[in-house]
């Protein structure tokens, strides 16, 4: 059993003049991480329950259950829910991209259900989210070829690039006081930095409704460099929009690491991950002028997709709180920061 009477300090109180403290939840953490969350956190994402899929599987059928719950839990323990997320090219139904008669939907039909889901999603939370990942991942991460800046997907291919304008469009027709993020992984990286940073910039010229840049920040202990992390919070900076870490976590592995043996997180790895995490808020600090919320996707190592990504069932220990919720080193390093 995890005792609700928690010894530590809340790490959203210690941060309340930095930046807001969130985690990934779903219907099974919400229950099973509770005490931690409520104690720790002042705001949640739905890990899955409001991508399309999940939301709106069907032409004609949406499921709202879970996320309602999610939104629920936020407005019960007054927290802040950022959504997550409106187009991306994963979890998004075959139905979107089909006519109804064995053949592709055309450019107008997508666009109208496009409309038509955001209308209905971002209006029913428009009183709990207050800001929403409305792209997903649309910048390609193929370095080779210098042409290549948007990932090909259905979206793109139907639609062309306006699908990404468009989006935000609809989302802020649906709730004009929506803070609209672009939201993307590898982000640190030079190049797909470069691309995103071009992407905004464009759709700021053209007038579209965007107010931030989500960084996923699915790093490891070895990779992004900091050097890299703080020259990608300079670029985005460059913006003027509120950024975001949105995803949070620390894997112990190399990306090309696929060892399955290790059953427990060495004290090496504990310390090394204490170190950059205190590096990382350190420097999160440093410009939390434009840093608006720091989330986690996840809240502790019980529980996190790393266990089955890119390694299907290999455990990883990516977050700041350990399997029984307790605070890890990563933890106090961050703690001592906020009181200088
Ligand atoms: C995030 N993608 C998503 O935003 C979130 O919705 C999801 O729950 C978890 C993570 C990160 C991601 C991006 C690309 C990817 C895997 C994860 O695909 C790769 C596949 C092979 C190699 C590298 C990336």
């Amino acid at each position: 059993m995890i005792s609700s009477t928690r010894q530590e300090a809340s790490l959203k109180e210690l941060y309340k003049g930095d930046f807001q403290i969130g985690a990934a939840v779903n219907p099974v953490t919400i229950e099973s991480q509770k005490s931690l969350l409520t104690y720790h956190f002042n705001s949640i994402t739905a890990e899955n329950e409001m991508k399309f899929s999940s939301l709106h599987p069907q032409e004609e059928v949406y499921t709202f259950q879970d996320a309602d719950r999610l939104a629920g839990f936020a407005k019960e323990h007054q927290m802040a829910m950022r959504g997550h997320t409106l187009v991306w090219h994963n979890q998004t139904p075959d139905w979107l991209f089909e006519n109804g008669q064995g053949g592709p939907a055309d450019r107008a039909l997508l666009l109208e259900r496009l409309r038509s889901h955001i209308g209905a999603v971002v209006g029913r939370y428009k009183d709990t989210v207050y800001c929403w990942d409305v792209v997903n991942e649309v910048i390609s991460d193929d370095t080779a070829d210098k042409e290549t800046f948007l990932r090909p997907s259905k979206w793109l291919e139907i639609a062309g690039i306006d699908f990404i304008a468009k989006a935000f469009e609809y989302a802020h027709e649906a709730d004009p006081k929506a803070l609209l993020f672009y939201n993307d992984y590898n982000e640190s990286h030079p190049c797909k930095r470069d691309r995103i940073y071009r992407l905004v910039r464009s759709l700021l010229d053209q007038g579209v409704p965007i107010h931030g840049v989500g960084l996923q920040a699915h790093w490891n202990l070895f990779d992004p460099s900091l050097d890299d992390i703080r020259a990608a919070i300079e670029k985005y900076a460059e913006l003027g929009l509120q950024l975001q870490l949105t995803e949070l976590d620390l894997s112990v592995f190399r990306f090309e690491d696929r060892r399955t043996d290790l059953l427990h997180p060495s004290e090496e790895m504990l310390e090394r991950q204490a170190e950059l995490y205190e590096a990382v808020f350190r420097l999160l600090r440093e410009y939390r002028d434009c840093i608006g919320a720091v989330t986690f996707w996840g809240a502790a190592d019980d529980y996190t997709w790393l266990d089955g990504f890119p390694v299907r069932g290999r455990k990883n220990w990516p977050f700041i709180f350990d399997e029984s919720h307790r605070p890890k080193p990563a933890y106090e390093r961050i703690a001592a920061l906020a009181n200088r």
